[in-house]
């Protein structure tokens, strides 16, 4: 994995931000379907999106939560660290290289495939490793609508995602201490990433994504721990062998590649079977604690991916 790539973005090909969300606002206009109202706050655009049967009925963690208490080790290891220092990231133009095992690779222009595929409001449950939990209505569209463009080959049996590399707009990426590799990777098999639960994100609470939660497009998979989400992402490739992951290398007796929110597989370092809902109630470490759920709550819908599996070896 090299440590060091320079920017994919030459200073002279970004486009003013100003005439970015301008365009993007005209677009959430004129779409079809529901248009989410703006929040007010200056960087915020509005993304056009129509609510999906994919929801759940847990109250919203509060945007404030949201977009405050993240993880994001491109910007800091310390959770209020991505919002505070991802000011300078330029999520603006935004192309992802798909490639590998496929008929048409491709190099996707973001804003294009945004105006080509409709986009969906999500509400899922999120569940964190460290046992912290949020409810988030996100925007985005199916991963699988992506990956038919690009054909995949009969070979292809996994989706390999890559973070982009960019050390002077993440700081966390150019500081002395380097608490992981670069690129952030990350991995599912192609029936997971096939899975209709299975998005990619460019919003959350009816706006444009915030620096911090990945923009400007990130990968949400509900019922597997919070770091299978890779943000950020600018590379993805279909291979037929398991690809590496980000935690996995780093600690492959605590992080698995199939990171299933499973309340009775422990963390060799902590139990799994109770999380924290951030933004509610007020307990010691704030949040309330509530039993985490087998899949994070999506049994019936993905169970039968792992038939057969024994969940306590393939963590
Ligand atoms: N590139 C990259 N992606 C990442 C991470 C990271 O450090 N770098 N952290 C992961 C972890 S551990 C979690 S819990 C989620 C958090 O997403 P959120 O901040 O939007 O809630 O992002 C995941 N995606
Ligand atoms: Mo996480």
């Amino acid at each position: 994995m090299s440590l060091y790539r320079p920017p994919r973005t030459q200073s002279s090909e970004i486009t003013p931000r100003e005439v970015y969300l301008s365009r993007r606002s005209f677009m959430a206009g004129t779409a079809a379907g529901l248009a989410f109202a703006a929040s007010g706050t200056a960087l915020a655009a509005p993304l056009a999106a129509t609510p999906s049967a994919y929801k759940v009925a847990d109250k919203l963690t509060p945007k404030q939560d949201v977009t405050t208490y993240n993880n994001f080790y491109e910007f800091g290891v310390n959770k209020s660290d991505p919002a505070a220092n991802s000011g300078d990231f330029k999520p603006t133009p935004w192309a992802i290289e798909v490639g590998g095992l496929v008929a048409k690779p491709q190099v996707i222009d973001l804003e294009k495939i945004m105006t080509e595929i409709p986009m969906e409001e999500r509400v899922y449950r999120m569940r964190c490793v460290e046992t912290w939990s949020m409810v988030i209505p996100w925007i985005g569209f199916p991963l699988s609508a992506l990956l038919d463009r690009v054909e995949p080959l009969g070979s292809a049996k996994y989706v390999a995602f890559e973070t982009v590399v960019r050390p002077a707009e993440m700081p966390g990426q150019s500081g002395f201490f380097q608490p992981l590799n670069w690129p952030y990777v990350e991995g599912l098999r192609l029936d997971e990433a096939r899975h209709p639960l299975t998005i990619l994100a460019t919003g959350l609470y009816g706006e444009t994504l915030p620096n911090q939660n990945g923009a400007p497009i990130r990968l949400v998979v509900p019922w597997k721990y919070g770091f299978k989400g890779v943000k950020s992402i600018v590379k993805i490739t279909l291979t037929e062998k398991e690809p590496p992951t980000t935690w996995k290398n780093s600690g492959p007796s605590e992080y698995g590649f199939y990171a299933n929110v499973n309340p009775a597989v422990d963390h060799p370092r902590w139990s799994q079977a109770t999380e924290r809902r951030i933004g509610e109630g007020d307990g010691l470490f704030g949040g309330r604690r509530v039993d985490t759920l087998p899949f994070n709550g999506y049994a019936d819908e993905v169970a039968g991916l792992y038939a057969g599996m024994d969940l306590k070896k393939f963590y």
